[in-house]
Order: structure tokens, then sequence, then C-alpha cells
């Protein structure tokens, strides 16, 4: 049995559960992280000395780091699917994770996500908020050109490409930012809300994460 430990309102956890989701994973969800704690149990710091969610332990195998568990769950269930032995096919999917979490993600979770929802107002700097929130419009324009021809980043079905920068599009959308208009990400958007997966997992509330720089 698959165990998946990360409260549900983290997006690195989000990423995952979803893929768990697409793959109709059978598994166990343990809160862990935020309100719920346990990060610094000795059993948790034994499964990841990092200290932080997702984890997961599936039967035996124990993971961290959201991108890494994408991986090992589509190597593991997603052949043909999420995953292919063609290295070739595989770096067309690793390159968008990799620009999700290395230019997507700090300029959007840390930079607007955190410099705007999650701190408090008194303690905004609106002007870096502002220069990420233009950064991402840049992102999300970008995005709005590969998907003028494809559903999905790449093509006609949702592969590890989409997972990690589409998971934002819930949280990029319900904040009260400036957004360009990009048609494409929209429909992309709305294809996504349509999938169970998706909407179980990523659409899920934010609002109590407002103003609150603990986790
Ligand atoms: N690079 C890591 C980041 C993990 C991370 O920072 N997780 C956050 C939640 S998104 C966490 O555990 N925070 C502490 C907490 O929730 O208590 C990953 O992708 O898994």
């Amino acid at each position: 049995m698959l165990t998946v430990w990360g409260r549900l309102n983290s997006y690195n956890v989000q990423k995952v559960l979803w893929l768990v989701g697409e793959l109709g994973l059978p598994h166990r969800h343990v809160p862990a992280g935020g309100s719920f704690g346990g990060l610094d149990a000795p059993e948790f710091r034994a499964m990841n000395p990092h200290g932080r969610v997702p984890v997961i332990d599936d039967g035996g195998t124990v993971v961290w780091e959201s991108q890494t568990i994408l991986r090992y769950l589509a190597a593991r269930y997603g052949e043909g699917r999420f995953w292919s032995d063609d290295a070739a096919v595989r770096a067309k999917a690793e390159q968008w994770m990799d620009w999700s979490a290395t230019t997507l993600q700090p300029d959007f979770l840390v930079g607007v996500f955190w410099g705007f929802h999650r701190t408090p107002e008194a303690q905004r700097n609106m002007a870096a908020v502002n220069d990420k929130v233009a950064r991402c419009a840049a992102h999300f324009r970008l995005l709005d050109r590969v998907l003028a021809d494809r559903a999905y980043l790449l093509g006609d079905a949702l592969t590890l490409a989409d997972i990690p920068a589409a998971t934002s599009l819930y949280r990029y959308y319900g904040l009260a930012i400036e957004r360009p208009a990009v048609p494409n990400v929209e429909a992309w958007y709305r294809r996504l809300q349509a999938r169970p997966a998706y909407a179980r997992y990523v659409m899920l509330p934010f609002d109590d994460l407002y103003g609150r720089l603990d986790y």
C-alpha cells in the first residue's frame, strides 16, 4: 500500500496527490506538516532527514522531494502514459518539470503566493511582489504560446510536463493580482478543472494560509 504524508494545502503535496489520483493508485494519506506538525518526530526524520512534506512510502520504498516522487510514481506505475523508457521522450517532460521548479515556482509560489498571500499586509514588500507578478505574467505568456496548438504542454495528453506548472493555476487564478490575457492557458486550466484528480487534490481552498508566515 502506498502512503503519502503531507498537508493537503501544500502545493508540493498537491502535485504528488494529483498524480496519485491520475494513476488511480490506492493509497493512505497521512496529514503532516503545518498545523498537523510531526515533521520533527524521529520517525518522520528517519524517512526524510530534510523534514519536509511530501514523503511517500511505497511498500518500503521511501521517497521525498516532490519532483522525485512524481518521477518515481510515473516510472513505477505510469509506463506509456506518464513514463517512457526513451530518454528523449522523458526529457521533453522533464524540461518542463525543471522549468517549473527553477523558474515558475520561485517567482509564483515564493514571490507572489508567499510574498502577497501569506505575508500579512503590513509586512508586504509590494515592489518585490509586483516585480514577481510581472515575471509570472511573462511565464504564463510563454506557456500560452506553447499551448496555442495543443491541449497539454506536450500534445493531446496530460503528462508529467503539465503537473508542476499546472498545480499553480488554481492559486494563480485565485489571487487578487494582475494577470495577462492568456486564452490558451485559460483553456488548459478549464480542461484540467474537468479532471477529477485535479479537482480533488489541487482545487482546494487556501484562505486559511492568508497572512500566515508560519507553516
Ligand atoms: N523541494 C521540496 C520542498 C518541500 C517543502 O518545502 N514542503 C513544505 C510544504 S510545501 C513543508 O514541508 N513545509 C513545512 C510544513 O508544511 O510544516 C519538495 O518539492 O518536496
